[in-house]
């Protein structure tokens, strides 16, 4: 079908949030700088110079005062693609995103049903919202253009856009787990929110095991479904029309964070890192601030391992990046005191003159400063009790350019499918495990690193991102990445090095300064 379509159709990424980040300084003016996180990561090399389309919440809620299209244009400038914003009241931004999506759908898809908040006008709103996305694509595309829809905020746009008369080709890309059957059922939504995923023409899950998940509950739920499955995709029949549903595990620009990692600024603050921890090994964890992640019982674990391996002491170092996330919602905030708590308690119990088991360090790190921790670190700690697939392990291994490293890695993280060979696999409920797993790891041969090193080093470049968005596209419009429509004047090759925007643009709004644009 993909194939019978004009050559000029383009691809419309769609996702809750654009990949910005708007912010009001003094005298009026605001600053608009590239977003954090994983979806970003992902999806920030793929539109590049293809000339298409990205729709979201560009973060900020109606009424502010600023022109934004000029914002938003001046920020993509040269980029070779375009922003549409969709924008949200408060009302809406409190319950479709911070209720249904990040109180709701979030914890449930993790395993957490306790934590969830069913409040009914929740659903009401997250409907509401996912309808206005519709009407901006609507809006903003034609018939033979690919609509590429991301994440459980956006899980109703294909049946909006049905709803409206539009049949454009629409694919969706789920990237936490889905949950299994029995978790699932505790949605109160549960069948409306999985026929509205049969609306899309393509689902996409991570791994293996979350699409079989979400199989599992099309048989439960809708009965009036035909469930063919052939190898790693399978076809639902459903009365209106065919859906197919794959595995297709996200990954990372590779040779971009090897050549970042191989660069003269990244060794340099590499080695000043660790020249303020001289004869110290270094465990790494990166973590964004969140429940799921597993950050305290990864200092469980560390505390199992100093209290257990006492020729550890002065002689590792656990830095723990926390990574500011949903600092709105109570429960993050109080993990974060939780967090700090036994830091300081872990600490309190270890430091002595010259060593201090843990550093912490909680805020966004630049791009240099992260790829110098990857580079330094001898084992990187991921501990999710449950994850999509975590994308922070991967950026640790293209980075590891003296393949010397050990990636610890929790058997409930997404990434495990493809990396289970080379890591060191835990259970991060199992506190003497992971402190066992530290030991076994600082005290690994060089032979035996090196080879587990290279074989993850090796998957993760055959499956890079390219590969990640040429798999999904293929399956979903039997098309490549490099047969949507190249744009001649996009950015000279200097400022691809700083993508996704030349550099950071500042608009004046009202009566500020305008010199700085
Ligand atoms: P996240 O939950 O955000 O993503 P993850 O996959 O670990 O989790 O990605 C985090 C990203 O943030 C990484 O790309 C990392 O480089 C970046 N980052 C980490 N620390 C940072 C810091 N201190 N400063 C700046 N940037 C930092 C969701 C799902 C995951 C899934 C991804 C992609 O929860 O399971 O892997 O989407 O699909």
């Amino acid at each position: 079908m993909g194939e019978q379509r004009g050559r000029d159709s383009r691809l419309i990424i769609v996702s809750n949030r654009l990949p910005v980040v708007l912010q009001r300084e003094d005298k009026g003016f605001w600053r608009v700088r590239s977003g954090s996180g994983g979806l970003v990561t992902a999806l920030a090399p793929v539109l590049r110079n293809r000339g298409g389309l990205w729709i979201g919440w560009p973060g900020i809620v109606q009424g502010e005062d600023l022109d934004l299209d000029e914002l938003l244009s001046a920020a993509t400038k040269g980029s070779g693609y375009s922003l549409r914003p969709v924008i949200l009241t408060e009302d809406e931004r409190d319950k479709y995103y911070q209720g249904f999506a990040n109180e709701i759908i979030w914890p449930l898809f993790h395993d957490l049903q306790s934590l969830c908040n069913f409040d009914p006008d929740y659903w009401f709103t997250y409907q509401k919202v996912n309808r206005s996305f519709a009407n901006v694509i609507a809006e903003n595309s034609s018939p033979d253009d690919f609509i590429w829809v991301h994440d459980y905020h956006l899980m109703a746009v294909a049946k909006e856009l049905r709803a409206m008369g539009q049949h454009s080709r629409c694919g969706f890309f789920l990237h936490i787990p889905f949950p299994p059957l029995d978790i699932f059922l505790k949605l109160p939504w549960r069948f409306q929110v999985l026929h509205d995923l049969l609306e899309y023409d393509l689902l996409g899950f991570q791994t293996l095991r979350d699409r079989r998940n979400f199989v599992q509950c099309v048989r439960a739920l809708a009965k009036e479904v035909r469930v063919v499955s052939r190898g790693q995709m399978a076809t639902l029949r459903t009365p209106h029309r065919e859906v197919r549903v794959g595995a297709f595990p996200i990954s990372i620009d590779f040779d971009e964070f090897a050549r970042k990692s191989a660069s003269q600024e990244v060794a340099d603050t590499a080695w000043y890192i660790h020249e303020d921890l001289p004869q110290r090994k270094i465990i790494l964890g990166v973590d964004r601030l969140d429940y799921t992640k597993g950050i305290p019982q990864k200092l469980r674990g560390f505390r199992t391992a100093l209290r257990k391996y006492s020729d550890l002491h002065e002689k590792v170092t656990l830095i723990q990046v926390v990574v500011p996330s949903r600092f709105n919602i109570p429960k993050y905030l109080d993990l974060k005191a939780e967090i700090e708590g036994m830091v300081g308690e872990i600490n309190g119990e270890f430091t002595r003159s010259g060593w201090v088991p843990i550093h912490y360090i909680y805020r966004n790190l630049d791009r240099r400063e992260l790829l110098a921790y990857y580079r330094t670190a001898e084992i990187v700690l991921i501990t999710p009790l449950k994850d999509g697939m975590n994308l922070v392990a991967k950026e640790y291994c293209a980075s590891n350019l003296e393949e010397n490293g050990v990636v610890i890695m929790s058997e409930f993280a997404g990434a495990v499918a493809q990396l289970q060979k080379g890591a060191v696999l835990v259970n991060p409920h199992d506190f003497e495990g992971v402190g066992r797993a530290i030991y076994q790891s600082l005290n690994m041969s060089k032979a035996d690193r090196k080879s587990r090193m290279r074989r993850l080093r090796q998957s993760i470049r055959r499956h890079d991102v390219y590969w990640w968005v040429d798999s999904f596209l293929h399956s979903a419009f039997a098309k490549r990445l490099d047969q949507f429509p190249l744009v001649e004047d996009y950015l000279p090759e200097r400022d691809v090095e700083r993508w996704p925007f030349p550099a950071e643009h500042r608009v004046a709004t009202g009566d500020g300064d305008s010199e700085a644009r």
